[in-house]
């Protein structure tokens, strides 16, 4: 039996990487930070909550002791670093934490896998935050960074760590560069799952209008369930590398509420533009949609559109999800939620 651990179990892509992993036999250990209330409800909206198989530890990668503690108390075989600081517009307002965390955070990992065991096996979640601003369409693994936030910045410092690591110290240490991957698991502050809930909320007579950032921000969207499978083939490849995971097609967030709308058969016409943009309900002209400013960030990653042709190639991975039915999965767990009253 395989033994991996996951850090941040309480976020989207550890619930379906545990998920994957114990359905593979995989013995899992998913670590949580210590707050006042831990909340487990994804793993638990996947049932896997109590599984023989997992195990949940204590944990922050923020320390590096504890980071050799835990490779010592659990031996892994694959260690999948899943835990950040993943919000992009807090890393504007908090970017000490967030490289404290999501930039140093994989370092102590790393350290300590040199320490206690080189031959573990490592998985960076890296991400197309790193391309930011637009130097190459469509953005593969040898298109050139240029973050554009604290979190993107962050992140790239993590990723060449684990390229050093890698060449240095001969680690199978690999590093996925995931473009966005939504699923009715997506945190609410994220724009998908903001746009699916509210969405929801509106066809429900619960909330009046859904207020946006940026609507011609452009993003790559691919279904959550879907990516985690690539990480875990990227640990089964013969030798560490770096891959890209994206599905190829890129939308705004303008047609991605268009969509949303959609799903509940509610037809959108949209008006003005910039911060005077708003979309009506097209039978009733009701506005159900605009813009507030201060969803804006200070720099923007204006267009993101991936080629993973490299992971098709070498893993033999693909994305199965179409957008259309990633938007309608999420709007339809929304709208059964908020029928019931269960806000996540
Ligand atoms: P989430 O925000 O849903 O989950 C992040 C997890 O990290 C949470 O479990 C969180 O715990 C944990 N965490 C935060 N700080 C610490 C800390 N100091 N010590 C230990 N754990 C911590 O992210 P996703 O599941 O969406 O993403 C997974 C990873 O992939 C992240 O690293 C993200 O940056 C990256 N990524 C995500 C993409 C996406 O589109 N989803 C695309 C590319 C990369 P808590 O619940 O306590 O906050
Ligand atoms: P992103 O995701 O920044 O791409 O990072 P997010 O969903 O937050 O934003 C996507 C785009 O939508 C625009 N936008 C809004 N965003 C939010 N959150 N709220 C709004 O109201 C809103 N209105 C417009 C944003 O400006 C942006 O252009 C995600 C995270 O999961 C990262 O951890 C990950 O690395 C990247 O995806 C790939």
């Amino acid at each position: 039996m395989k033994t991996a651990v996951i850090t941040g179990i309480t976020g989207q892509d550890a619930a379906y990487l545990a998920e994957i992993l114990l359905e593979k036999g995989y013995k899992v250990y998913g670590t949580y930070r210590r707050t006042s209330t831990v909340n487990l409800w994804r793993i638990e909206e996947l049932g896997i909550e109590n599984h023989e198989n997992l195990e949940l530890l204590e944990y922050d990668l923020t320390d590096l002791s504890a980071s050799i503690r835990l490779l010592q108390a659990t031996k892994p075989d694959e260690l999948y670093n899943l835990a950040a600081q993943s919000f992009v517009g807090v890393s504007f307002e908090q970017p000490i934490t967030t490289a404290e965390i999501t930039g140093i955070g994989p370092v102590n990992l790393l350290e300590a896998i040199r320490i206690v065991n080189p031959k573990i096996k490592f998985y960076q979640a890296s991400t197309s935050e790193m391309f930011g601003k637009v130097q190459e369409i469509p953005q593969k693994e040898s298109t050139p960074f240029y973050p554009r936030s604290p979190y993107g910045a962050a992140k790239l410092y993590a990723h060449w760590m684990v390229i050093n690591y890698r060449e240095s110290y001969d680690i199978f240490a690999t590093s996925g560069i995931l473009f966005n991957h939504e699923s009715p698991l997506r945190g609410q502050e994220f724009v998908t799952r903001k746009i699916t809930d509210s969405v929801a909320k509106i066809k429900l007579g619960k909330l009046e209008v859904l207020e946006l950032g940026n609507m011609d921000a452009k993003r790559d969207w691919g279904f959550a369930k879907d990516y985690v499978e690539g990480m875990w083939r990227m640990l089964q490849a013969d030798k560490p590398d770096t891959y890209v995971l994206a599905t190829n097609r890129t939308e705004t967030v303008r047609d991605f509420v268009t969509m949303a709308f959609k799903a509940v058969n509610i037809e959108l016409e949209w008006k003005g533009r910039e911060e005077n943009e708003t979309a009506v309900d097209a039978s009733t002209g009701k506005t159900l949609v605009s813009v507030n400013p201060k969803f804006y960030r200070p720099a923007e990653v204006e267009l993101l559109i991936g080629d993973a042709t490299k992971a098709k190639n070498d893993l033999g991975w693909e994305p199965k999800t179409t957008l259309e039915e990633l938007c309608a999965m999420m709007v339809e767990a929304d709208l059964r939620r908020n029928e019931k009253g269960i806000s996540f």
